[in-house]
């Protein structure tokens, strides 16, 4: 047993468990553990990005807004969410057709089957999820226009393979794939510790889509443990107002998300963030 920690600007978020996997894929390194307190988790980079008992609060937050509010859920797209997740959550909303993966390490994807199996459960062998291993920010620029219903980006933090994920230009391509009604959603950092990425997120999020919303949350094993996932609909702010028979449908089985969870995150803006985005 030792500690593994991700230091952030002189803190360190660590957990006490053993090593699985230390090993460098092309993309990035990988490190899986087994933690005493969490179960099995992921890092990539020496950055924490899941853990089993840490997984629901972050991918259930991304998921249900955006499938409960989008006018049609029966096209999706998941740029990056490579332990699997982000797909499990949309995939138990009974509307969706056809799901595509997009994750730019197919190694991550084996390792998390591998060590993290119930994290993507259900998804992996369901027949309308499509797996493609390949770079989400080229996919997202060569779909057609209106193809999705929704798009959720589930990616690293900005540095490495996620880096492109977070610009302009991205998120121009994931407003012109979606369909009327659609909505997009992307996990936006921590207003604490990546303060500027956050706000720069939404600001360029808003500049693209006309509006966006920030939502607050938690996931303890991040920097701060305070985080965020931001929304943007091609109508106005339609995840504001989820439908209620699809919240019926999932609500009983989440562990954090419901409608007035929801309701308070999108509400819980911190005043600083409050004061740089609406001087
Ligand atoms: N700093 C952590 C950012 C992690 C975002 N994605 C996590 C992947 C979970 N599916």
């Amino acid at each position: 047993m030792s500690w593994i920690d991700e230091p952030h600007q002189g803190v360190r978020y660590g957990l006490r468990g053993e090593l699985l996997v230390e090993e460098s894929t092309a993309f990035q390194h990988v490190t899986v553990i087994h933690s005493e307190r969490y179960g099995n988790g992921l890092l990539l980079d020496g950055c924490w990005m899941t853990a089993e008992a840490q997984e629901r609060p972050y991918h259930e937050a991304l998921v249900h807004p955006a499938l409960c509010s989008a006018h049609a859920i029966e096209r999706i797209l998941v740029i990056g969410g490579g332990d699997g997740g982000t797909a499990r959550e949309c995939l138990r909303h009974s509307e969706v057709q056809h799901l595509d993966m997009v994750e730019i390490d197919g190694r991550v994807v084996e390792l998390c089957k591998e060590h993290l199996p119930g994290i993507g459960g259900a998804a992996w062998t369901d027949p309308r999820f499509q797996l493609t291993v390949g770079d989400g920010i080229a996919w997202a620029a060569e779909a057609p226009d209106a193809s999705y219903d929704v798009v959720l980006v589930d990616g690293s933090d900005p540095a490495g393979p996620a880096e492109g994920l977070f610009n302009r230009r991205f998120f121009q391509h994931c407003r012109r794939i979606l369909r009327r009604g659609g909505v997009f959603a992307t996990q936006s950092e921590s207003p604490e510790a990546f303060r500027a990425v956050h706000l720069a997120m939404v600001r360029l999020i808003r500049e693209v889509f006309g509006h966006a919303d920030p939502m607050y949350g938690w996931v303890p094993m991040y920097p701060s443990g305070w985080w965020s996932w931001t929304f943007a609909a091609v109508d106005g702010p339609r995840y504001r107002s989820p439908k209620a028979k699809r919240v019926s449908r999932i609500a009983s089985d989440c562990e954090v998300w419901s409608e007035r969870w929801q309701q308070g995150a999108f509400l819980a803006v911190p005043a600083f963030i409050e004061r740089d985005l609406n001087p």
